[in-house]
């Protein structure tokens, strides 16, 4: 039989991508249920060609319900995940709330797809969009060399901070369009922003227009921001390296969708260019665009609203023997969120028919 589907948090940024990949994929499921907080309860989405309501979060809208995913705040999915998987949903969980806890596997199905059967709780987490955006490749050159360290540099779009991140920077944009003085002395961009938009809230720090801000996340000891924490947390654990030595920096960049991340990754072995690029060109979901000389290397604005993980600039480092720098773009909001949550949905969908 076909599993019933509910898409929890259908409403918001990932949400939107979520009802699309669902109505664009084989399509698995029997009945699909839309549910979202009561301020979006009513509202009529589309989804597989038809309108549905958006059903209240209440806990008998899981009674019937298969499989859920949930994107929402970490805060709405430590009280509603467990509720679901209470009332017999598999969830597949996009927060923070869960990703590591040790009965709870944090899955990316190039890497570890086995350990979707091993969810003694009901629930499996999806990991952090950043850290995502380069498992398929990583997860490739580990089987094959054993990696040992990473040292990364994010390059972070707004949408990962949600539809306020987005809607904030194309506001800001506009607020600095076509000045020209602007961006040659210091504090006159902050000051243009907040004089044309006012004292708005933003989900950033500082201004993002015509500036990069070495900050995503939230603070966490000795000055670390959660977002290189979870880089390292997460990778450990999905790659299957305890000791995984990981050092990240986060910065958020005006693009509006699509993480890169320049990676310096050190194996047990040496690796040569045209070996990685035989076995990344091998990795079904991975795209190997590299050709500095045609000025072929991959960019946000040209892989946006697609599926694959981009890797481009694969230099084998030259004071490190077993030392790879690469750059890697994947869209945060497909394999970063809704299509990595909707590929395990799909492993567990399976189950129903096996
Ligand atoms: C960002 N990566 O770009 C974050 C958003 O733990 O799932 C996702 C946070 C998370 O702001």
């Amino acid at each position: 039989r076909k599993p019933t589907l509910a898409l929890v948090g259908a409403t918001g940024a990932v949400g939107t991508v979520m009802r699309d990949i669902v109505s664009t994929r084989d399509d698995v499921y029997g009945e699909i249920r839309l549910v979202a907080s009561a301020r979006s309860a009513g509202k009529r989405l589309p989804v597989r060609g038809e309108e549905l309501v958006v059903q209240e979060l209440t806990p008998e809208v899981f009674d019937g319900v298969d499989i859920a995913m949930f994107d929402v705040p970490d805060e709405i999915s430590k009280i509603w995940v467990p509720i679901a998987a209470e009332r017999g949903a598999v969830v597949v969980d996009k927060s923070g709330a869960f990703r590591m806890e040790p009965d709870v596997p944090l899955v990316v199905p190039e890497v570890n797809p086995g350990a979707v059967r091993e969810r003694p709780r009901g629930i499996i987490s999806t990991p952090n969009c950043t850290t995502l955006s380069m498992m398929a490749a990583m997860g490739a050159l580990h089987a094959e060399y054993g990696l040992t360290e990473l040292v990364v540099a994010s390059y972070q779009a707004v949408s990962g901070a949600g539809v306020a991140g987005t809607e904030r920077l194309y506001a800001e944009i506009e607020a600095v369009a076509g000045d020209r003085s602007l961006g040659q002395v210091a504090g006159d961009v902050r000051k243009a922003i907040q004089n044309r938009l006012g004292d708005g809230e933003s989900p950033f720090p500082a201004p993002l227009a015509l500036n990069v801000v070495p900050w995503a996340g939230s603070l966490k000891e000795d000055g670390w921001a959660s977002e290189e924490l979870k880089l390292r947390n997460e990778s450990r654990k999905i790659l299957g390296i305890p000791g995984l030595k990981v050092s990240a920096t986060c910065v958020r960049v005006p693009v509006v969708t699509t993480h890169s991340l320049a990676v310096h990754a050190t194996f047990e072995r040496p690796v040569g260019v045209e070996g990685v690029r035989a076995i990344l060109d091998a990795a079904p979901t991975v795209v190997v665009m590299d050709d500095p000389e045609n000025g072929v290397y991959p960019t946000p604005a040209d892989v946006v609203g697609t599926d694959p993980t981009y890797v481009g600039r694969i230099r084998q480092a030259i004071d490190f023997p077993n030392t790879l720098d690469l750059f890697v773009c994947g869209d945060n909001l497909r394999k970063g969120a809704a299509l990595n949550a909707a590929e395990i949905a799909e492993l567990v969908a399976a189950e129903f028919t096996d």
